[in-house]
């Protein structure tokens, strides 16, 4: 016998729904349990569109790369229990690149509350070190309220963009909340705020600005609005110019200030680090003088946590960096900049380009299997940089870091979080409808959320998955090998066919072991989307990542290099 049981729409559950058609939400990730089937009930009747998925990380995973390619805040929502506790490592991966992502999760009703309900587990606790804001909503006529506040939260309007959780017991759910308890401006549409800088501040960084001969613009997360304003000022000034990760393609590679090859030159004799929305973490040697032996820093975010860690700002602005920008710009008028500093780095970077483009890439590597780095070659031969790249895995990561030319491009970032391939894929497929997305990912990371594919297949998602299948998990074995007296142990794994999978799923699957056939095979994989290429690579071939020593993990720094270098620093 058919009930509805989901008719009142003025439910909480239907003010959710509500809520999220207020605030332009056009998709939810999500993978569905009773507890929350009042609001996916809702969104359904409402027209909002959920892409159901195979396990709630991949959810996760997906609300951020839709932020990230969107500025939206993504939205994520799933059962109690294991549905939530599933997304743990997808939401502090959200929490460490300060990506506003809204988890919506199930919790067992009110009045069964500390008798050992269905599903029940501290979500909020679990939750809380790695959000923004972890809360249970309890009170059905503050619901709403509470769901704008999680909002603020995510945006960043509270401190820093970022993740947050926010579930409603059941029964809770199910409460009517007539119209006018639930005030219109909780339910309007809400952006993050616009950050001003001070003249004073401005002024501080003009002086200091005028004090360098050697100055250095290094931009992250924070500077992602800010591309037009900082192109600008540095073809005006003629300052070099570094990205990281999490803002690479903001300023094209082309550009004549972009030094990208020249990282390391410029970070130690810079005088002066301009650094634009991005923490000093790990991936910029924690700004340390063993490091940047000479520089001082202007710090420019809209988020305090850019502004604050381990190295002071001369000043530090709390502001959008384009607006701040865009006032120094305009008052600075001249420089006293050594140019031939600044050409002596720019010459460095065209060198080194020269000599890795001279350099010919084999075909494969010393055990005859294909070279890895081979793949983008050959991609090169067939689409231009107008993609989404996305990349994933160990020594495959580094190798698409310098191989791969896409305008737009996520990866595993600060996190190193392997298995965000396919699910950044099928997020970017749902922005960029009329563009190629190209997932690059090594055997192992791909294992992590292969079952998606099942999902892209049921979105018909424009995506190809290319698999650098080198039969393990490399970059962690050449760590055994060159660390730990070639004890290579429990890190490899069959040369599986990923292709047949691939089939097996709904998708179009083609496996490559013959160099000569590459091309052609990625070629038609791009015209069969939702694809897998699984390619047969080379284990032998080290990455950058891997001679650094970024597996082994040294004591002072992330790389053998800057390791060295604080080594050396501390004896002086
Ligand atoms: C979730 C997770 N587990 C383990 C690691 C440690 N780790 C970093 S790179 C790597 C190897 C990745 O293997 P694969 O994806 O096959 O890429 P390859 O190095 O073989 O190119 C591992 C295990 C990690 N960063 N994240
Ligand atoms: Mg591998």
């Amino acid at each position: 016998m058919i009930k509805d049981l989901n008719t009142d729409n003025n439910s909480c559950a239907a003010w959710i729904a509500k809520f999220l058609i207020n605030r332009k939400v056009e998709f939810v990730f999500g993978l569905q349990g009773g507890h929350i089937q009042p609001i996916w009930d809702h969104c359904y009747k409402l027209g909002i569109k959920i892409i159901d998925v195979r396990d709630e990380k991949a959810a996760v995973h997906m609300a951020q790369a839709y932020s990230y390619f969107t500025g939206k805040v993504g939205i994520a929502m799933v059962t109690a229990g294991p549905g939530v506790t599933n997304t743990v490592t997808g939401i502090a991966n959200a929490f460490l690149s300060n990506i506003p992502v809204l988890l919506i999760g199930g919790c067992a009703p009110l009045q069964q509350s500390n008798m050992g309900p269905l599903q029940d587990i501290p979500h909020v606790d679990i939750l809380k070190p790695v959000t923004n804001y972890s809360r249970t909503a309890r009170v059905p006529d503050q619901i709403i309220r509470e769901l704008d506040l999680a909002f603020s939260y995510a945006l960043g309007n509270m401190g820093s963009p970022g993740p947050c959780y926010f579930e409603v017991p059941t029964d809770i759910l199910r409460e009517s909340v007539d119209d006018k308890l639930v005030l219109e401006d909780w339910m309007i549409e809400k952006k993050p705020y616009n950050l001003i800088p001070s003249s004073i501040d401005i002024d501080k960084a003009i002086n200091t600005i005028r004090n360098s001969k050697k100055p250095l613009i290094i931009t992250g997360r924070g500077a992602l609005k800010s591309g037009q304003q900082i192109l600008k000022f540095i073809n005006k000034y003629n300052i070099p110019y570094l990205e990281t990760q999490d803002s690479r393609g903001l300023i094209p590679q082309s550009n004549p200030n972009n030094i990208f090859a020249a990282r390391s030159k410029a970070m130690s004799e810079a005088d002066l680090v301009i650094l634009l929305g991005r923490k000093l973490d790990y991936q910029l040697a924690f700004g340390s003088p063993a490091v940047f032996k000479e520089a001082k820093f202007i710090r420019i975010s809209d988020s305090s946590l850019e502004l604050t860690d381990n190295r002071r700002g001369f000043p530090e602005i709390l502001s959008d960096p384009g607006v701040a920008i865009e006032l120094i710009h305009n008052e600075l008028n001249k420089s006293n900049f050594d140019e031939d500093w600044i050409n002596n780095i720019k010459n460095f970077h065209l060198e080194k380009i020269k000599k890795v483009l001279d350099k010919k890439v084999n075909k494969t590597g010393d055990d005859n299997k294909i070279n890895p780095n081979y793949i983008f070659e050959k991609l090169k031969n067939i689409i231009d940089d107008d993609f989404i790249g996305i990349a994933d895995g160990g020594d495959i990561l580094s190798f698409a870091r310098v191989g791969l030319h896409s305008k737009y491009y996520m990866d595993s970032g600060t996190f190193g979080c392997l298995g965000v391939g396919i699910p950044y894929a099928i997020a970017a497929s749902k922005v960029f409808k009329e563009k190629k997305i190209i997932c690059v990912t090594g055997d192992g990371s791909f294992g992590f959320n292969a079952m998606e594919i099942d999902t892209a297949v049921k979105n018909n998602s424009n995506i190809c998955i290319i698999i650098s299948n080198n039969g393990g998990w490399n970059i962690e074995k050449h760590d055994q090998r060159l660390n730990y007296g070639n004890r290579v142990y429990a890190t490899s794994l069959a040369h599986s066919d990923y292709a047949a999978l691939a089939k097996s799923l709904g998708a179009y699957g083609v496996r490559v072991e013959d160099p000569e056939k590459l091309e052609q095979a990625l070629s038609e994989a791009l015209n069969n989307t939702p694809s897998v290429v699984d390619v047969i690579t080379s284990s032998t071939i080290l990455s950058s990542d891997a001679i650094k020593g970024l597996g082994f993990v040294p004591r002072y720094q992330a790389l053998d290099v800057w390791d060295d270098m604080e080594i050396e620093f501390r004896k002086k």
